[in-house]
């Protein structure tokens, strides 16, 4: 259904497993090979190469001149075209390569040979000046007779030398199955358990009757010990389970582990300073999202970069960018604000639950018996705003507000007071791409009813946030959500169209009762007008259930507002009933967490893990800790804090969602910038960054070759060509550190 052009399908996952001695050996029976001279027998046809490449045979090789001083990889190139490729036939692509000198990396993908260049298959290797062998299995998710065999060995600097022989693509090779590396199947929390706080774990097993575990310290002494409690099989990953609790233990360190059926668990922690480190880690991953500025690296060392889209070459820009063609004939600054995800789109809806969620983690802290605001004061980000006097989180959240209100459409314009749905990309660009790098002309798409709404919620309770820090800015706020609201309801049903999606996503929305609902909402609390009270009261989707399996996210908003409802000081009528429901959806979440032998408040409907997963377990556990919040019920905060354990590495997979925490953690999230499976040169994801988490839709190519057929949470690979279950989301972040601040502060 969408996009991630020259990306898709790289196996460097199996590269080390795969990388094997090339054999010379002719084709097996049923095994056809698609290469044609890709043994340089007659000479370089049909082989071509781009202009500033010569190429000869040498020794019966083929040899590429390279030069030193192009950007990116595909500026300098070899292939071979008209390659034909059955849908789910599996290949077999290998090739012997030399590098001199060494170290550079070569780029060899099979993918569509014409725009917009799908890639299939890609693997990063660099070969030294020895010929190395390579080898790898994938199967092609497309029909094709126009794909490409490619190297492409452009991006260094120096000029070198790189050599080719035997290269195949042997079709009808057997399919390699993939079989994700789970480790122990003691499943623990991998990062920390709050000492007082639950502790839960998952064993998989066979055994059907209750087995013994122990609890170990660093020391390898026995500290507690007891029974496990057979739960059956576990619809959400289809293995036979047991449940341990081993919450009775209060003591504190580091280097546990849990002891059952003759396996011992990754370690973990007693203690609640990874819970404050994370908090402060999920939202220092907005500065490095950062559009619009360069990023310094003294704040972040690794990632410091040149600004994105500010009209510098070869970026076109987000200073003066124009409408789609024939939607509008003005051009507007939308500099600023966080790119979206692993792409340099930046769009409104997404930009607005977001900004949503930062504000009322931070509003939150500010209110809830246990919240502590001054763990978010100035100068805990690490931003080049710390030190103004201003808590850091609005800082940064101010950093995507300005570029919300830049989005609007101007007075005079059809359409004033509305915002436009995105800016990005006409195309899609390929991986990895510095946002400074990005050529791509810049659009902006149509104004719409959801992205309005967006922004006047956003707008709105900013002004009450930043009023006692910045009164101008507040009352900034205040009218552009007034003038939104008014725009919207002028223009109630404008929507998304869900097939425009190139270049970027489409974030379509069919339904905007819950948008209204949600600015109507905001607007009262900020502003008390009998006019918002009156929406808020009269909406059906005050008394409608919001708190479904799949309860808040960029097209689910109703949630945002009740929470804010109940939580918020205000004299709604009937407030008692807003903060009942909120309590009734947390019931379902806890209900639902106890059915699930993984201990996580999501149990969605026939087990189909949506995308972004993690952030809804997350979003739901928020649900839980507002419950908390509004009663001082124990067995909400616990479920909140429970829920945590699933995304640190109590799940079917064994890894921790999290880059940088846990023994085994998500790293290759996808990102064009955080690139570094396919550019050392590059940084991976920072640490505190989540990963969308299992997907039962598979939509990117890659999965489709490595998990077809998956149950649950089976759905997901910690690979950067996975769009669909593996990438970075500014959304997806702020349930991470919403969630964080409350665990933290339940210590
Ligand atoms: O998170 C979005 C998910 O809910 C949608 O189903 C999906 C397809 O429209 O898009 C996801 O959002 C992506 C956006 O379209 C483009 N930037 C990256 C986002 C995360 O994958």
């Amino acid at each position: 259904m969408k996009r991630r052009r020259t990306a898709l399908a790289a196996l460097t996952a199996v590269l080390a497993a795969a990388l094997t001695a090339l054999p010379a050996q002719p084709a097996g029976a049923g095994e056809s090979e698609q290469v044609r001279n890709g043994s340089f027998d007659t000479g370089t046809d049909p082989w071509w190469s781009t202009s500033n490449v010569t190429t000869a045979l040498a020794d019966g090789r083929l040899c590429a001149d390279v030069p030193g001083g192009t950007a990116e990889r595909w500026d300098a190139a070899v292939g071979q075209n008209d390659i034909a490729l059955a849908k789910g036939e599996t290949y077999r692509f290998s090739f012997a390569a030399s590098g001199v000198p060494g170290g550079y990396a070569v780029r060899a993908l099979v993918g569509l040979q014409t725009a917009p260049y799908d890639t299939w298959f890609e693997v990063s290797p660099q070969p030294g000046p020895d010929a190395g062998t390579y080898s790898y299995t994938f199967t092609s998710p497309v029909d094709t007779a126009q794909a490409q065999v490619a190297f492409q060995v452009g991006g260094s600097a120096e000029p070198w030398r790189f050599c080719l022989d035997d290269v195949s693509l042997l079709g009808g090779v057997p399919p390699v199955p993939y079989e994700p590396d789970t480790g122990p199947r003691v499943r623990v929390n991998q990062v920390a358990y709050l000492p007082a706080g639950p502790k839960n774990a998952t064993l998989v097993t066979d055994a059907a009757t209750r087995l013994p575990w122990l609890l170990r310290d660093a020391a390898g002494r026995t500290v507690a010990h007891g029974w496990t409690v057979p739960r059956g099989t576990d619809a959400s990953s289809g293995q036979n389970v047991h449940s341990i609790d081993f919450g009775a233990y209060r003591g504190r360190g580091g280097g546990f582990t849990l002891v059952a059926d003759g396996e011992t668990s990754r370690p973990f922690a007693l203690g609640a300073d990874a819970y404050e480190r994370l908090r402060l880690d999920a939202l220092k991953y907005y500065y490095t999202q950062r559009s619009g500025v360069a990023i310094r690296d003294d704040l972040r060392p690794g990632y410091g970069r040149a600004a994105g889209h500010l009209n510098t070459p070869p970026n076109q820009g987000d200073a003066n960018v124009p409408c789609q063609p024939g939607v509008c004939d003005y051009r507007l600054d939308v500099t600023g604000g966080w790119y979206d995800a692993g792409d340099h789109g930046k769009y409104v809806v997404n930009g607005g639950i977001t900004t949503w969620e930062l504000l009322s983690t931070y509003e939150r802290e500010t209110l809830a018996r246990t919240g502590r605001a001054h763990a978010l004061r100035d100068g805990t980000l690490g931003l080049p705003e710390s030190g103004n006097g201003v808590p850091d989180i609005l800082d940064e959240a101010r950093w995507e507000l300005e570029f919300l209100l830049r989005m609007q459409v101007p007075d005079g314009q059809p359409l004033a007071g509305m915002a436009h749905h995105k800016v990005h990309d006409e195309q899609w660009t390929g991986l990895p791409l510095l946002p400074s790098e990005d050529p791509q002309k810049r659009e902006l798409h149509p104004p719409t009813t959801a992205a309005t709404l967006n922004l006047a919620a956003t707008a709105a309770q900013a002004a009450r946030l930043y009023r006692p820090y910045d009164p101008a800015f507040a009352a900034r706020a205040l009218t552009a959500a007034r003038k939104a609201w008014t725009a919207a309801l002028a223009h109630p049903d404008v929507l998304a169209d869900p097939a425009d999606a190139t270049g970027g996503g489409a974030y379509p929305d069919t339904d905007v009762r819950d948008e209204f609902y949600w600015a109507a909402a905001e607007l009262y609390l900020t502003t008390g007008e009998g006019r918002f009270q009156t929406y808020v009261l009269t909406s059906p989707v005050h008394t409608a259930d919001v708190f479904g399996p799949l309860g808040l996210d960029w097209a689910r908003t109703a949630a945002a507002a009740r929470l804010d409802l109940a939580t918020v000081p205000n004299r709604l009528p009937g407030r008692d009933q807003v903060r009942r429901s909120v309590v009734r959806g947390a019931d379902t979440y806890l209900a639902a967490l106890r059915t699930q032998p993984y201990g996580m408040p999501y149990a969605p409907p026939d087990n189909l893990y949506d995308w972004g997963s993690n952030h809804q377990v997350l979003n739901n556990a928020v649900v839980l800790a507002t419950a908390y919040d509004l009663t001082g019920a124990d067995r909400y905060r616990d479920a909140a804090v429970q829920s945590m354990d699933y995304v640190l590495g109590r799940n079917a997979l064994n890894i921790s969602y999290v880059t940088g925490y846990g023994e085994v953690s998500a790293h290759n999230q996808h990102s064009r910038w955080y690139a570094h499976e396919l550019d050392p040169a590059l940084p991976g994801p920072p640490a505190g960054t989540l990963a969308g988490g299992p997907n039962s839709s598979i939509q990117d190519p890659y999965a489709q070759s490595k998990l077809t057929g998956c149950v649950g949470q089976f759905c997901y690979i910690d690979d950067i060509q996975s769009w669909s279950t593996n990438e970075t989301a500014i959304n997806w972040n702020a349930a991470l550190a919403r969630l964080a601040s409350f665990v933290a502060d339940q210590a």
